[in-house]
């Protein structure tokens, strides 16, 4: 969704993605650190200025140290904290381990596996960003380089209580991971109270794209609740995520003692975010309405 522009600012080098709505986001650098073509993408990652790394596939930007708590917290701690009892979980994509690292504070967790195309991802992560790579060695997690649709389409059914989809945006090899096949599969895959979460678009600025991505959920899920988190890193500083559920009647709060214990470590996510992040600016609650 955008290009890669290479400007100066108080005698600094800037990076800005252009978003196709005619925005940009600039990032004032201190110096880049590494510019990788692997056979799924380009890679940049840099030293910013105020936002600690920022990592960059393809133009758009993945996470800044700065605030990828925001996006890793709540892409796992929403589904984990709306299932009873979390044992198996899957995730597609991820590969700079901050989803990873937030699946294996939840004490139920037996298994984290992870999918990644990209073994370059993992190894940026590793090389450069140790506080997201922490759980890459961790005892629970198995950790595949392969592809993440054909791992879906080959899991038995019923084989995991979550699969989390922490992607690139929906251009290239990541199309796939945002339409109504590999989420048939997802959903084979997963227990009968299963849960699905995945990253879609900003609702301010892609609304239709948001749109797009929830009807194809709901065309095969019982139920799909979108909710939204604040990113100052991505366009518009407000990103959608989807849960989805195979068992709409399942409704847990989260557990108490083990929310507690998140929040001591948490930067975003509490119990009182987790509800509201639910709650949809009209214009965008009525766009998911007249499906
Ligand atoms: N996943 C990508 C979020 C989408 C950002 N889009 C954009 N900047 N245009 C982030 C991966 C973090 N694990």
């Amino acid at each position: 969704m955008s290009d890669i522009v290479h400007t100066e600012d108080a005698g600094k080098l800037t990076f800005t993605e252009w978003d196709v709505s005619g925005i940009g986001i600039s990032w004032r650098l201190d110096h880049p650190i590494e510019h990788i073509t692997t056979p799924y993408q380009t890679i940049d990652l840099y030293e910013t200025d105020g936002f600690g790394k920022l990592l960059v596939h393809d133009g758009a930007v993945m996470l800044t140290e700065r605030d990828e708590h925001a996006y890793h917290e709540m892409l796992v701690h929403v589904p984990l904290f709306s299932h009873p009892n979390p044992k198996r979980v899957l995730v597609i994509g991820g590969g700079d381990g901050g989803t990873l690292r937030e699946i294996v504070k939840h004490s139920s967790v037996e298994l984290a596996r992870q999918v990644e195309i990209d073994e370059e991802v993992v190894n940026i992560a590793r090389n450069h960003m140790p506080q997201l790579a922490v759980a890459f060695d961790h005892p629970k997690v198995d950790l595949i380089i392969g592809d993440g649709i054909k791992a879906v389409e080959d899991a038995e059914p019923g084989s995991y209580d979550i699969i989390l989809v922490d992607s690139t945006d929906p251009i290239g090899p990541a199309v796939q991971l945002f339409e109504a096949p590999f989420y048939r599969n997802v959903h084979r895959a997963l227990t009968a109270d299963g849960i699905v979460a995945c990253q879609i678009a900003s609702p301010i600025l892609h609304l239709e794209q948001v749109k797009k991505v929830v009807t194809t959920l709901r065309g095969i899920f019982d139920s799909v609740e979108p909710f939204i988190v604040k990113i100052p890193a991505y366009p518009s500083g407000n990103w959608a995520f989807a849960m989805s559920r195979k068992n709409s009647k399942l409704r847990v709060e989260p557990d108490a003692a083990n929310a507690e214990a998140i929040e001591a470590e948490s930067q975003y996510w509490n119990r009182a975010i987790h509800k509201a992040a639910f709650a949809l600016p009209q214009r965008v609650k009525r766009a998911l309405e007249s499906n």
